[in-house]
């Protein structure tokens, strides 16, 4: 029987390529996010690929009552979820903490910090139910060390991995895998939503870098999920060859 895998945020960047890799292995997907139209054209992108059941929710996770919702609301079958990547968030702006914008504060907490806590309110009982299942939880290496304007974005992922530990703690007897990937520069949207669009800044910030891509975090969740059901990979750090830490990275022409 096919396993089945929910992925938040996939409608860009590491959700999409990550259900994507899952698809083509011949996992049902459940794709989220808040743009219907990246969701439906994934959707369609996914079906082709012809080996796997595919549904999309269309919700944001900062709203625990739309989260509560899609996920109670799935039949008995989709509710059998093997995998869950709470993979949706943001960084907003690059300040100096005394400057720092306070909107943007809160979108990058509620994102990054309840948002990953109200969809794993409502999976992880799944999971429980069945006795098994992975989470895995996209950290950044701006969860293990801070940088100058980082403040508040490195505050969120450092709770995503204490989360993380917390999980893997709290549901041990309930044998519930749970990994943090901790990413470093990887060229997606994220750096656009960092800067609110500005596309050429956003370019800037991975200029004579070689930096990763989302395919590249797809597959390493993928080795993760598949390693035999006594192995749990805790933590994993990637970063591309030319960086070695949150202010370490060699530029080349
Ligand atoms: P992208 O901007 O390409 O993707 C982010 C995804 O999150 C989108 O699908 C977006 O979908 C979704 N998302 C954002 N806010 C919400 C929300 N409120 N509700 C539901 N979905 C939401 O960036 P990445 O793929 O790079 O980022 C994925 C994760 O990886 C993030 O948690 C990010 O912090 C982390 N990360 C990224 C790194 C990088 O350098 N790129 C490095 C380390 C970690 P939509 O807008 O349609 O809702
Ligand atoms: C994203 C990596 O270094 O841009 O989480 O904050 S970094």
């Amino acid at each position: 029987m096919n396993k089945t895998i929910i992925i938040t945020g996939a409608t860009t960047g590491f959700g999409r390529a990550t259900a994507l890799k899952f698809a083509e292995n011949g996992f049902n997907i459940i794709i989220t996010g808040r743009r219907k139209k990246l969701l439906d054209e994934l959707e369609n992108e996914l079906r082709a690929i012809g080996k796997t059941k595919v549904l999309s929710l269309n919700f944001d996770v900062r709203k625990k009552d739309e989260v509560e919702s899609a996920i109670g609301n799935l039949g008995a079958e989709w509710k059998k979820i093997d995998i869950l990547v709470n993979n949706a968030g943001l960084a907003v702006g690059l300040s100096h903490i005394q400057e720092g914008d306070t909107d943007d504060w809160d979108r990058m907490i509620d994102t990054n910090v309840k948002g990953l806590l109200y969809v794993t309110r409502v999976v992880a009982p799944l999971m429980i139910a069945r006795n098994r299942g992975h989470i895995f939880n996209i950290g950044s290496i701006a969860g293990i060390e801070t940088y100058e304007n980082g403040n508040v974005y490195c505050a969120s992922k450092f709770a995503v991995g204490a989360l993380s530990k917390s999980m893997r703690i709290d549901m041990l007897k309930n044998n519930i895998k749970v990994t943090l990937i901790a990413p470093g520069m990887a060229e997606t949207e994220f750096s656009i939503v960092r800067f609110k669009g500005d596309e050429q800044k956003a370019k800037n910030v991975y200029k004579g870098i070689n930096a990763l891509t989302a395919g590249d975090i797809a597959d390493v969740i993928y080795y993760c999920a598949t390693l035999p059901e006594h192995v749990c990979i805790n933590e994993i750090v990637i970063t591309p060859t030319q960086q070695a830490s949150v202010n370490h990275n060699v530029r080349r022409e």
